[in-house]
């Protein structure tokens, strides 16, 4: 029995002795070696002049601004031009002779201010508004009118950068025929779409080769991706970029940078009547890669907005507005951790005002068992659960927690949220044994540091009852399975997982039909038993690798692709709590313990679970306490990591999980995503603390020792 299990990982070997392939550890013959000239400016014309060597947005696409823009840029480290050198030496050497004139336009990077559309973010835009919608469900102004008490306040979560160990990069190589393209990307085949649609080509290969970690920001198609796949079909010979750490923090996606202003119409008891708000969301310059991504953020961080709790009459609108910034995409969460801090600030706003127990109001509001499966004010299905029956199987640890924080004069917080994993439109995989009697998995996602494979190769040992030595799990190539999405929205042990289940289970029928034959018997009247196929009459077997032989030998194909279309999304949640030191005197701000209770469905393998929510929480505790992107003129001022404060294990707390099954997913396995869980819940549940201790209902982050103190 494998499933549940905590198996240790098997893709750590051969990491962690230093073995893996990373993208910069692929050389080809000639290669040579690109490097982007970026903007000074956040908006201006530019005149940039090519060369031998220098390629500008006149080669690449000429006429247009987009991917790399020939006339126009609107934000500052936006690529516009690039070099082909012998190596990144001398190619950062080359980028210091490239001509550029800028005439300098009037930028704009108050999203508030663009709304106004005063000021255009590009020429060629009608209106810096990306995208406006309006959610609503009963009558939440008349309800708010009619409300015992009435709040209101703005929220800010800040912009942030997914800072990954390792950056971008890529490799392409095109060989006369084919274009194979190496990149640290969270998906071979949607870069492998996105290349066929920009350039035009089919006969592309893309391989995901070892990723350090993405957090978001290796899902779209990256200018630097197209341009460089572009130069390496013209020039014919292998091309490497690789962007400096500053680059990458510049002009990789930037995530988050949403404000919620927001009534809200409560009883006295703290039942929430009526929420009404409008969330803008900054999602820089015009790209329609990273806008289509980060517009969908503030639309999924709208409509999760209710969270947990049963809110009636809501009304938000939404609004994605271009500004002279980075283009932000999906940072880990993607619109929930948004969400999830809007709303439980709300409660704890609410808890305060009215001197209701912060627990106690979130209680009263919580969305009762028999009403799931539920469908939110906004129109999202939370598929199963029971909310209140978390809260008491957190109970004895919340009484145990909230005992030591008074015990040491602690702050204990917490914070809620329901947020939704597990997207579509499908996905496939491949399952098929050697005839030695290996078995390989190939999955069409693109984990990159999450375990996944290890979770496959427990669900195929368990399907098909033989040991995990003879699995082996194979991603991240375009060439080795049909098609397939990536690795993200906390989709791939759910999604990807569900097409292993299936197609070990074909491949278990095909076995049995084959060791049936071998025996001479009906289908019937044998049986699959740990991994044999049996007579059940006679007792007499054949091992799974004699099956296995006769199975070719008959003609029957042991390599089964299974396609799983994703009907729906599904909900896990949780309650999160934190304890929390204050210096009374400097304000110094220690996370001591953490408490995840979570439910996550039926869950594959606890190790890898409970690794997600340490990473995710910690990252959640970077955005809470240190994390911002500083600009001054539209310029990032921290683009570095001595400037820019990633938490470290220093900072981590001690971390504690606890899974409580209380429902299933309707996917085949019973699993929920955990991928993004920590990074939803744990911004809200750190500053619920601060408040708890300091009294203090604080809007925005990251929140510093002066705060606490002033
Ligand atoms: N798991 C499990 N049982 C469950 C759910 C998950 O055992 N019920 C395990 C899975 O086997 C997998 C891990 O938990 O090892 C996470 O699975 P899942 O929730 O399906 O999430 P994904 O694998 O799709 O990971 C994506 C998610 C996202 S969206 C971001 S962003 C993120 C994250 O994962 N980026 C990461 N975690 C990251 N971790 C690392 N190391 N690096 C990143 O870039
Ligand atoms: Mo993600």
């Amino acid at each position: 029995k494998y499933i549940g299990q905590p198996v240790r990982r098997i893709e750590d070997p051969r990491l962690i002795t230093g073995r893996g392939t990373y993208v910069d550890d692929v050389q080809l013959p000639g290669m040579l070696f690109v490097a982007f000239l970026r903007s000074k400016y956040p908006h201006a014309r530019i005149k940039v002049k090519g060369g031998p060597q220098v390629y500008t947005g006149k080669d690449f696409n000429p006429g247009k601004d987009f991917p790399i823009p020939s006339t126009e840029v609107t934000y500052a480290g936006q690529p516009i031009a690039a070099v082909v050198a012998k190596d990144r030496y001398e190619a950062y050497d080359l980028l210091e002779s490239v001509e550029v004139e800028y005439e300098p336009l009037s930028p704009v990077f108050d999203p508030e201010e663009a709304l106004k559309d005063e000021v255009k973010v590009y020429s060629g835009l009608q209106s810096n508004v990306y995208s406006k919608k309006e959610f609503l469900s009963g009558e939440p102004h008349k309800v708010l009118e009619e409300s015992q008490v009435q709040l209101e306040g703005t929220l800010y979560n800040q912009r942030v950068v997914a800072v990954p160990m390792e950056t971008r990069g890529v490799v392409s190589f095109f060989d006369g025929q084919k274009l194979t393209v190496w990149s640290s990307t969270q998906s071979a085949h949607y870069l492998r779409r996105n290349l066929v649609k920009y350039l035009g080509l089919t006969n592309i290969r893309v391989i995901q080769p070892d990723v350090g970690g993405a957090f978001g920001s290796k899902i779209i198609l990256q200018p630097e991706e197209y341009a460089v796949s572009f130069l390496s079909v013209k020039l014919g010979v292998p091309l490497k970029w690789i962007p400096t750490r500053s680059e990458e923090m510049m002009s990789a996606g930037h995530g988050r940078d949403k404000a919620l202003r927001y009534k809200v119409g409560v009883k006295r008891d703290g039942t929430i009547m009526s929420l009404v708000g409008t969330i803008v969301g900054n999602i820089g310059a015009p790209y329609s890669e990273a806008n289509e991504d980060d517009g969908g953020n503030v639309i999924s961080a709208a409509r999760m907005l209710p969270g947990p709790y049963r809110i009636k009459h809501a009304q938000v609108v939404a609004y994605a507005v271009n500004t002279n910034l980075t283009p932000t995409t999906s940072y880990r969460g993607a619109g929930r951790p948004e969400a999830t801090f809007f709303i439980e600030r709300i409660m704890d706003q609410i808890s305060q005002e009215l001197g209701i127990d912060p627990l106690e109001v979130r209680s009263r509001n919580l969305i009762r068992p028999e009403e799931m499966p539920y469908q939110n004010a906004f129109g999202i299905t939370y598929d199963s659960g029971n909310y209140i029956g978390l809260i008491k199987s957190a109970e004895p640890y919340y009484q145990q927690l909230k005992a030591e924080a008074q015990k040491e004069n602690l702050c204990l917080g917490l914070s809620m949220y329901v947020e939704i994993t597990g997207f579509g439109p499908w996905e496939t995989a491949r399952v098929y044994v050697k005839y030695d009697g290996r078995v390989v998995i190939v999955t069409g996602t693109g984990p990159h540091g999450q375990g996944d494979a290890t979770a496959f190769a427990q669900i195929a040992s368990e399907a098909l009852e033989v040991p995990m030595e003879k699995v082996e799990v194979k991603w991240g190539d375009t060439d080795v399975i049909e098609d397939g999405i990536g690795t993200w929205g906390s989709r791939t042990l759910t999604v990807g997982g569900s097409a292993v289940l299936l197609a070990s289970q074909e491949l278990r029928k095909r076995l049995t039909e084959a060791g049936a034959k071998a025996l001479e018997a009906d289908v019937e009247e044998v049986e699959y038993l740990e991994g044999k196929v049996v007579h059940k009459k006679t007792g007499k077997s054949l091992s799974f690798d004699e099956v296995v032989k006769n199975a070719y030998k008959f003609g029957i194909s042991l390599d089964v692709t299974s396609v799983y279309p994703v009907r729906k999304p599904t909900t896990p949640y949780g309650i999160h709590f934190a304890v929390v030191e204050i210096d009374r005197e400097t304000g110094m701000i220690k996370v001591r313990k953490y408490l995840a209770v979570d439910d996550v469905g039926k869950v594959i393998n606890p190790l890898l679970a409970e690794g997600q929510i340490h990473g995710g929480v910690v990252q959640a505790l970077g955005q809470a306490l240190y994390e911002q992107v500083v600009i001054a003129d539209g310029i990032m001022q921290n683009s570095s990591l001595g400037d820019y404060v990633v938490p470290t294990a220093v900072e981590s707390p001690k971390m504690e999980w606890k899974n409580f099954q209380l429902g299933l997913s309707p996917h085949p396995l019973g699993s929920k995503g955990i991928g993004e869980a920590g990074a939803v819940v744990g911004s809200p549940t750190i500053l619920s603390a601060l408040q708890q201790c300091t009294k203090k209902f604080i809007n925005r982050m990251p929140v510093s020792p002066e705060d606490l103190v002033k």
